[in-house]
């Protein structure tokens, strides 16, 4: 009888609450798991290469299995989870409770004690596969609001191992939420990181207060070392991505279709209501009964990727862009009958959405409230002859790295309808000043220099 050795266990282990796979049927009928590129996945791949790495998540079916995947030199952990718990964890606590609480643009945070207990229960179940399979000393990277707890459960099982965690949404305004009656769960168990990383310093800020209002008797020391990197993209791999002719054929597809107008104008989301859609799909009506444009000069392009649909808030929120958007189309129609504004509610190859970047004049970012988006530095990154101007909200993290796209507060309607009309009557010269000078950053400051950052920071802090 021969032993096979088993393999060594991994030194890096990635935790997040959607693992970076989905399946597709094969023509037998067969489910053949997928890696899903996505700016994670990129910006980990070197770190993850090789044997040395594994990445522990929900694969997104209901009490699937959890037997390891290995795709494209990546060890895939599924956490098989049911679907009650996905009602409560994900869509409950993450989606209705969370997501509310830390952006804070006025919906209210709904709980339930249910959810609460499978926001435990869950977060538990991940932090023990984490300890099953992290080598000894080695490195855990738990990624977003979804699994806060996991820190503090992988440190009570493994003191051996770092733990970084990053939190890829705004951390408002302390009092806010402390407010939460979890709160002080919440945040002390992210006590148990060596590193807390954050989009913006103000995130960093704010965490750091809400600790102390929490627990006044924290002292600084006693604080997990938390600090701002500014997550960001694979400006290259976009970048050559949107030159390619495929990408640039349906961009001109696009451009024919739509009847060649002299200004695109597009946003580019998840529907979700922290990213402000029907402010800037107003401020675009607002612009068309100025008279600056017409239907006939102009189009809005909002491409718009489903989200989150059995949360009522998202239901709600689709309702009101559909009432929008037909109310826009009636009011201002065009001599062709192509409609003032094109909805494409549908999660778009990636090629249809690098060609809508290489199509736009004017890119319409507005959220109210945002760690960083990414759609802003995914525009400025494929636009390979300097044109194209970015209208980008203050609310974004990206605003911070960004000073020349039209910065504007975006839950003022009529200031997107001003910085609107700025666009449309830029100079070329100074056009392509910004986009240049934006496009530069993007290149040097892209996801591969947040990992690096982040995963140094992590082994600094664990040897100090
Ligand atoms: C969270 C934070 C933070 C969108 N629609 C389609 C599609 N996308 C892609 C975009 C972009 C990504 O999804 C969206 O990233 P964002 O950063 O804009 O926003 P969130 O999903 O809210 O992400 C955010 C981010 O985490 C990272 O830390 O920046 O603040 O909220 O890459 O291109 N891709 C395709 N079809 C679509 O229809 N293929």
């Amino acid at each position: 009888m021969s032993l096979t050795p088993s393999p060594p266990l991994p030194k890096l282990v990635v935790v997040s609450n959607r693992l970076p796979i989905a399946y597709r049927e094969d023509s037998t009928g067969a489910t053949i798991p997928r890696l899903s590129p996505g700016g994670l996945v990129a910006a980990l791949a070197p770190a993850l290469a090789g044997s040395g790495a594994a990445w522990v998540g929900w694969d997104g079916t209901f009490s699937g299995s959890e037997e390891p995947l290995d795709l494209e030199g990546f060890s895939l952990q599924p956490v098989s989870l049911t679907q009650a718990q996905i009602t409560n964890h994900y869509e409950g606590l993450s989606n209705s409770t969370l997501w509310p609480l830390f952006h804070n643009v006025g919906v209210n945070p709904e709980y339930s004690e249910a959810w609460w207990a499978d926001y435990l229960q869950v977060n538990r179940l991940f932090a023990q596969r984490v300890c099953n399979v992290v080598a000894e000393d080695g490195t855990v990277f738990v990624q977003d609001y979804q699994l806060m707890l996991v820190p503090e459960f992988v440190r009570s099982l493994r003191p051996d191992v770092a733990i970084g965690y990053f939190h890829h949404i705004p951390f408002p305004d302390a009092t806010h939420v402390a407010g939460f009656e979890h709160a002080a769960e919440l945040l002390e168990g992210l006590g148990a990181c060596d590193v807390v990383g954050f989009q913006r310093q103000s995130d960093v800020d704010h965490f750091r207060a809400c600790l102390q209002e929490l627990n006044p008797s924290v002292e600084g020391t006693s604080l997990p070392h938390s600090a701002a990197y500014p997550i960001s993209i694979d400006s290259a791999a976009v970048s050559t991505a949107a030159s390619q002719p495929m990408v640039l054929a349906k961009a001109q597809e696009y451009a024919t279709s739509w009847g060649n107008p002299e200004w695109v104008f597009l946003g580019v989301d998840r529907l979700d209501y922290t990213k402000g859609i029907t402010q800037r799909l107003l401020a675009f009506e607002e612009l068309l009964a100025s008279g600056a444009v017409s239907a006939d000069t102009a189009v809005f392009v909002q491409a718009g990727s489903p989200s989150r649909e059995n949360v009522a808030r998202y239901q709600q929120l689709s309702a009101e862009i559909d009432a929008i958007i037909e109310r826009v189309n009636t009011t201002f129609p065009s001599v062709t009958g192509r409609p003032a504004i094109v909805y494409l509610r549908e999660n778009l190859p990636r090629t249809d959405m690098l060609a809508l970047f290489v199509v736009a004049d004017v890119m319409v970012v507005s959220s109210l409230a945002d760690g960083m988006n990414l759609v802003a530095k995914e525009f400025v990154a494929a636009r390979h002859n300097d044109t194209g101007v970015l209208i980008l909200s203050t609310h974004a993290g990206a605003a911070e790295q960004m000073p020349e796209a039209l910065l504007v507060d975006s839950f003022v309607v009529s200031d997107i309808t001003k910085v609107m009309q700025e666009a449309l009557i830029m100079e070329k010269g100074e056009t392509a000043r910004r986009m240049k000078q934006l496009r530069a950053d993007v290149a040097i400051h892209d996801v591969a220099e947040w990992a690096t950052t982040i995963l140094g920071d992590l082994s600094q802090a664990r040897k100090a």
